[in-house]
């Protein structure tokens, strides 16, 4: 199929899943046309059937609001036209739904029709698309999606009891590519991060406030006062100099690493004992996923999708929002012990394994295929 996807290029999480989505495609045969404003950040272009169309905007000074929707569905039209593009997927409803729609009417008006399949991710419904200035053109283009999908059971659930939505929606989870995980627990690297003796936690986000990160800060202040140990933050956004401060306050700078953004995520994750994903609203958590993915065991709040993902006493452990005491508690639980460590370590991947590219892709490609034959 020649499939064209729409999504954030950004370290955002519908971004890598679109963008892992589209290489494990071009892997199985088929031909991919990344359609956005950058080019997204996992992708490596040296791929014969991987190809990526800039979305420009042009600057005019009369414009408020420079209209990115009205280019990107011009590029969508162009695009399906030039490549005989089959199918549009657009990740992230807002705008991308909005702007696929547009593409297919105005591709209807030339006597092309083409499907195109919408799938959520978490914050376009639960915060953003929620909001009333955006909720009718949401549930509009979800409406006129040809086939919805989700991330979790979760974010199906919170998507039909905050839209009046008319379409089915298929629940298709994360998934995570197992094979190349890097192993390597090296005694020189992982001295860079902690002495042998402490147990090394890690945070991956955007850093956004729906990450709760001053419970990350929290939960391993704990932690740190009962057994040695570094905390690793990976990722960059608008909380992270306020979880410096609190650092700071908290006397423990020298024990928190910031990061930044990082493209070495699974080499961190080889060398994590635990990862901390405290979230507000989570629709899935793509980040546990791929600490599990690496062997890691998660402690994580209960919102959203996490339940769905992070198996509370298999995996790690579910708490309430903000109950940071149980969290480092169950941290404790989990890293005080090797042989523990090393039974939830174990857990962990097979939990992974469950959400394999394998297992995964396939219910795309078939939906794809539905589409295509219904259109
Ligand atoms: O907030 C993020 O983590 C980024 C956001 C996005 O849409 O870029 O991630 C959402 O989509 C991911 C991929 O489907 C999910 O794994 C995340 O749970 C979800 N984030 C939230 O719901 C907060």
């Amino acid at each position: 199929m020649k499939i064209a996807i729409v999504c954030y290029p950004t370290f955002g999480g519908s971004g890598v899943v679109a963008t892992e989505l589209g290489l494990e495609l071009a892997r199985r045969g088929h031909e991919i046309h990344f359609i956005t404003y950058r080019q997204p950040v996992r992708l490596a272009l040296l791929n014969p059937n991987v190809h990526y169309h800039e979305v420009n905007v042009p600057e005019y000074p009369l414009f408020h609001y420079q209209p990115y929707e009205l280019a990107l569905s011009s590029k969508l039209v162009d695009m399906v036209k030039l490549h005989k593009i089959d199918l549009l997927h657009v990740h992230y409803a807002i705008p991308h739904a909005y702007a696929g729609y547009m593409a297919k009417q105005m591709l209807k008006d030339q006597g092309i029709i083409i499907p195109m399949v919408t799938t959520l991710h978490g914050t376009d419904i639960t915060l953003v698309g929620n909001h009333p200035f955006y909720k009718t053109a949401v549930t509009f283009s979800i409406n006129k999606s040809d086939k919805v999908t989700s991330v979790s059971q979760s974010l199906k659930d919170d998507t039909l009891r905050l839209f009046d939505i008319r379409n089915e929606i298929e629940v298709i989870p994360n998934f995570i590519e197992l094979e190349n995980k890097i192993v390597d627990n090296i005694p020189c690297k992982r001295s860079v991060m902690a002495k042998p003796e402490e147990r090394i936690i890690t945070h991956i986000s955007n850093f956004r406030k729906v990450k709760n990160i001053p419970d990350v800060v929290k939960v391993f202040y704990k932690i740190q006062q009962k057994i040695p140990a570094k905390l690793m933050m990976v990722g960059d956004g608008p909380e992270k100099a306020k979880a410096e401060k609190l650092c700071e306050k908290l006397g423990i700078t020298d024990k928190v690493i910031f990061f930044g953004n990082s493209n070495e995520i699974n080499q961190i994750l080889a060398l994590t004992d635990l990862f901390l994903l405290p979230s507000e609203t989570e629709s899935f958590g793509l980040a546990a996923l791929e600490a599990m993915a690496c062997s890691v065991p998660v402690i994580s709040s209960n919102s959203g999708g996490l339940p769905e993902v992070n198996i509370d006493g298999v995996s790690g452990y579910l708490s309430n929002i903000g109950d940071v005491k149980e969290m480092a508690e169950n941290a404790l639980k989990i890293i005080s012990d090797e042989n523990n460590l090393n039974l939830f370590k174990k857990k962990s991947l097979e939990v992974a394994k469950q959400f394999s590219v394998e297992k995964i892709v396939p219910l795309y490609e078939n939906l794809y295929l539905e589409a295509i034959e219904e259109s």
